[in-house]
């Protein structure tokens, strides 16, 4: 098997957000998200009934987790602050959530973990959503109010900061196919929120230029957006109508947020199609060009996991009225993960660099999440030590790293790798059912950790930057 050698300066680290890991949903100030509300509302939306709760119970572990990471060969992290924590419902700060991230924060300095903060992972406030969410212009308003108290508060502490972590979920999850609170099937309501999110991401990060302005934030500070860039292909030998699907697909999902963080603006061809032939009506303000100009970020981070295989559909709209722009295409030699409905394909982050470098050559980025988890993986594990068995995930990380290799050797701007759910955690309406992590964790023994057996592989690549 060929060796690949990543750049020295290529940093390895883990991905996780505050609100699949701490737990405390209702202590020291902390106000309900919209997971909490869903698991009280419904809680048989949740795989086996678990809800956001807990977490993986880090805000009771994380001495042991930081050192943990560590200790495989990580020197930094991402997590996210939680604004239903960090703020009242007055938007101001409430100390026992502040104290909570400045003490992970320091430990994490201990510890030799630089941590990158990311604002936003998919947690609106509950009470925010009940004027209106992202559909309502003032909850930008008050995001970026929270982005800048969390500024001020943080900016000794944070160099690296994002905005948002896969801005397009909770339009698509929530609001137009219906798999997410409140479970809508609204295209409109989708666009609204996705425009809004932009123009809070804009906000954002003016107040984060603001915040430079002021001497708040680290000499080297950077602010960036995570968005899940799944690379769009159709067939090799594609219909005009095949390929008029790819680009709405690939505008809407891909292009939306690379014109947005590099240009400052949204991507003329897609808005045209939404409000001059689809009727959609976007929730737009004259001034809103300005505005949005201020959302370019100095790196972005690229979260993948699979490719997006598209086709034209056979009918223009769906059951509930909203337009069809796109019918999943499946690939004949296609591999998949069965676990989670997801192909794997490591060339896809290949071919997301080269895109990069071609139409936008001055952008650094880095995988800020890549991972695979798998269902019922206890039953992998070795009947003696009671370890999880778990080789495919070592191919699937390494098929990746490899792919990252080569991009870079032919120019790609990329600088570093997160794996995602490192110590297994929570995942949203799947709750336990895939295990990301490399360290398992028991929900039977108290939440204990366990490396499983890819653990030392993970180390070795880490710390020697040696993929083989
Ligand atoms: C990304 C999210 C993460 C994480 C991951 C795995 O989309 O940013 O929060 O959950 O996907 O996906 P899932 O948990 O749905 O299996």
């Amino acid at each position: 098997m060929a060796t690949y050698v990543l750049p020295q300066d290529f940093f390895f680290g883990a991905a996780m957000s505050g609100p699949q890991t701490e737990g405390g949903w209702n202590i020291g100030g902390k106000l309900e998200n919209l997971w909490d509300t869903w698991s009280i509302e419904d809680i048989s939306s949740f795989y086996n009934q678990v809800g956001s709760y807990v977490g993986n119970d880090f805000m009771h572990h994380y001495k042991d987790d930081l050192a943990l990471l560590e200790s495989l060969g990580m020197n930094n992290y991402r997590t996210s602050i939680q604004w239903s924590r960090l703020l009242d419902e007055n938007g101001e700060i409430n100390p026992e959530g502040a104290a909570w991230y400045h003490e992970l924060f320091r430990a994490s300095k201990e510890a030799g973990l630089e941590v990158f903060v990311n604002l936003y992972h998919f947690d609106m406030p509950t009470y925010l959503f009940r004027r209106g969410g992202w559909e309502n212009r003032e909850v930008c308003e008050a995001y970026a109010n929270y982005a800048y108290k969390a500024f001020c508060e943080f900016g000794q502490e944070v160099r690296f900061w994002f905005t948002f972590n896969e801005p397009i979920v909770e339009p698509e999850n929530r609001y137009w196919h219906s798999m997410w609170y409140p479970q809508h099937h609204s295209f409109q309501e989708a666009c609204t929120a996705q425009y809004n999110i932009s123009i809070a991401h804009a906000l954002g990060v003016a107040r984060y230029r603001q915040a430079v302005a002021e001497g708040r934030m680290l000499p080297d500070a950077r602010i960036g957006m995570i968005c899940n860039f799944s690379p769009s292909y159709t067939k090799d030998d594609p219909s005009e109508a095949d390929l008029e699907a790819l680009r709405m697909n690939d505008g809407l999902t891909n292009r939306w947020w690379l014109d947005l963080v590099t240009k400052g603006c949204l991507p003329a061809d897609v808005i045209k199609t939404l409000t001059e032939d689809l009727g959609i009506v976007l929730p737009a303000r004259p001034y809103d060009a300005d505005v949005l100009k201020d959302g370019v970020v100095d790196w972005i981070g690229c979260n993948y996991y699979q490719p997006s295989r598209v086709q034209a559909p056979s009918r223009t709209h769906d059951e509930w009225g909203n337009p069809l722009f796109a019918e999943p295409y499946v690939w004949p030699e296609r591999v998949m993960n069965e676990s989670r409905g997801w192909e794997i394909y490591p060339k896809g982050i290949y071919d997301f660099g080269m895109k990069c470098k071609n139409e936008y050559p001055e952008l650094e980025w880095y995988v800020s999440e890549n991972g695979i988890g798998i269902e019922r993986e206890y039953l992998n594990k070795d009947p003696k030590t009671q370890q999880v068995i778990d080789d495919y995930r070592v191919d699937f990380v390494r098929d990746h790293l490899i792919w990252i290799a080569k991009a870079i050797e032919d120019g790609a701007k990329c600088v570093g790798y997160h794996y995602w759910g490192l110590i297994d955690n929570w995942s949203w309406a799947n709750a336990y059912k895939n295990r990301y992590g490399f360290v398992e964790v028991d929900l039977m023994e108290n939440y204990e950790r366990r490396p499983k057996k890819s653990a030392a592989w993970l180390t070795k690549v880490a710390t020697s930057h040696v993929v083989e």
